[in-house]
C-alpha cells in the first residue's frame, strides 16, 4: 500500500511543549516539518544550525524533509532596492538546506503578517477552544485594528500583531501603500525568476501557501487565494519548482473554492508538493464567519474524504501534514498546534488513506 509521507509541524527545542519522542509515536507519522525561528527573516540560513535540527530530528527518528517556513522579508514583497541582498541570503539558505536533504520550502507572499483570526481560543460546544475568525471585528482601517489591540477590549490577541511590536506594523503599513495586487504580483514574479534556477539545481521545490483568509483584509493586496490566482502564480514561472502549499483550511475559508478540483488540477501536474490538511466550519448563513475544526468531515465545512481521495486519483506523492487542531484534553499550548488534536487528524487522515488504497 502506498503510504503517505506525514507530517507534524514543530517549533523547536525551545519554542514547543511538545516533544519529537511524542511526535514518534503518533502511527504513521515520518516527517517533521519544521524552520529556524532564531534566525531572523532575510538573514542566511547558518549550516550549523540547519545540521543541529536536522541530526536532532533523526535522532528521534524521525524525517526533515520539509520546511516551514523560510519567511520573506518585507522588502521583497513591497519591491525596494534592498531586496537584492535579501534575495541573495534566500538564495544561500535553499543551497544550505538543499545540503541537509531538504525537498520543499513552504512560504507565504502575505504582507505585513501570516494568518488572521479575530479569536485564538473560541469555546466550542465541546468544551474545547479553537481559532475562530468573525469578519465584523474586522475594521477595514488597520489603524482603527491596532487602537482595538492596544485598548484590549476585544480580546484580540493575534500572531503578528504582538503589542510591542504594533509601532512597526504601523510603518509596515505605510510602506505598502504603494503596493496593490498587480505590483506585488510583479515582485513575487522578480523573486521567483532569481531564486528558481537555484532550486533547480539544489532540487529544493518552493510551495507557496495560501492567503489566510483568502480576501484582502485591511486595503493589503492578497494574491494567492483561488485557482485562477494560481493559475497566474504559476505562470509566472514555468519551472516545477515554483510550486504550490495546497492548505485546505485556508481556501477553504472562502466556499466557492472547490478543494477537490483545485487538488485534481495542480496535484494532477506536480505542482503542489505540500499539502496542509484541516477543516473548518461556518458559522453564518452567508459563509463569512467560521471557527476550526476538528478533522472529520462531519464535523466541519469540508468533506475530507473527497480531498483525501482527490489526492489518490491525481497520484499524489509529496508532503502532507494536519493543520491546526483545536485545544482538547485540558491541553494549553501553542494555539491552533496542541498535540491531541493534530494526532487524531493524523489518524483519521491516514485511516481515509487506507480505505481510499485498498478499496481500488
Ligand atoms: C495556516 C498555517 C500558516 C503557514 C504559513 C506558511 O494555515 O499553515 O501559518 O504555516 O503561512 O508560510
Ligand atoms: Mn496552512
Amino acid at each position: 500500500m502506498k503510504k503517505l509521507d506525514m507530517g507534524f509541524r514543530w517549533f523547536g527545542e525551545d519554542d514547543d511543549p511538545i516533544t519529537l519522542k511524542q511526535i514518534r509515536q503518533i502511527p504513521g507519522t515520518t516527517q517533521v516539518v519544521a524552520s529556524l525561528y532564531d534566525v531572523p527573516v532575510g538573514e542566511v540560513w547558518p549550516e550549523e544550525k540547519i545540521a543541529h535540527l536536522k541530526e536532532t530530528v533523526e535522532a528521534a527518528g524521525l524525517k526533515l524533509e520539509v520546511i516551514e517556513s523560510v519567511n520573506i522579508h518585507d522588502d521583497i514583497k513591497i519591491g525596494l532596492p534592498t531586496r537584492d541582498k535579501y534575495i541573495e541570503n534566500y538564495k544561500q539558505t535553499i543551497r544550505n538546506l538543499s545540503k541537509y536533504g531538504i525537498k520543499v520550502i513552504c512560504y507565504n507572499f502575505m504582507p505585513v503578517f501570516d494568518w488572521l483570526r479575530t479569536n485564538l481560543h473560541e469555546p466550542l460546544e465541546d468544551g474545547s477552544n479553537a481559532l475562530a475568525y468573525d469578519p465584523t471585528m474586522v475594521p477595514d482601517d488597520p489603524n482603527e485594528m491596532i487602537e482595538r489591540i492596544k485598548e484590549g477590549s476585544k480580546g484580540f490577541e493575534m500572531p503578528g500583531w504582538e503589542p510591542d511590536r504594533l509601532a512597526e506594523v504601523k510603518a509596515l503599513f505605510e510602506k505598502y501603500k504603494s503596493v496593490d495586487a498587480k505590483k506585488l504580483t510583479e515582485n513575487l514574479k522578480y523573486f521567483l525568476d532569481e531564486i528558481i534556477p537555484v532550486c533547480e539545481e539544489a532540487d529544493v521545490r518552493m510551495a507557496m501557501h495560501p492567503d489566510d483568509p483568502p480576501f484582502p483584509l485591511f486595503g493589503l493586496p492578497r494574491i494567492y487565494k483561488n485557482r485562477d490566482d494560481m493559475v497566474a502564480i504559476e505562470e509566472l514561472n514555468e519551472s516545477k519548482y515554483n510550486g504550490f502549499t495546497i492548505c485546505t483550511g485556508s481556501l477553504g475559508e472562502n466556499p466557492k473554492n472547490d478543494l477537490p478540483a483545485i487538488i485534481r488540477e495542480f496535484v494532477g501536474k506536480d505542482r503542489a508538493p505540500f499539502i496542509h490538511a484541516r477543516n473548518i466550519k461556518f458559522t453564518n448563513a452567508e459563509k463569512t464567519k467560521f471557527h476550526e475544526a476538528p478533522h472529520l468531515s462531519d464535523e466541519g465545512s469540508l468533506d475530507m474524504y473527497e480531498i483525501m481521495k482527490a489526492l489518490d486519483d491525481s497520484g499524489f506523492d509529496g508532503y502532507i501534514r494536519p493543520d491546526h487542531g483545536r485545544n482538547i484534553w485540558d491541553e494549553d499550548g501553542r494555539p491552533g498546534y496542541g498535540l491531541y488534536d493534530r494526532a487524531l487528524g493524523i489518524t483519521y487522515l491516514n485511516g481515509l488513506w487506507e480505505s481510499i488504497q485498498k478499496n481500488k
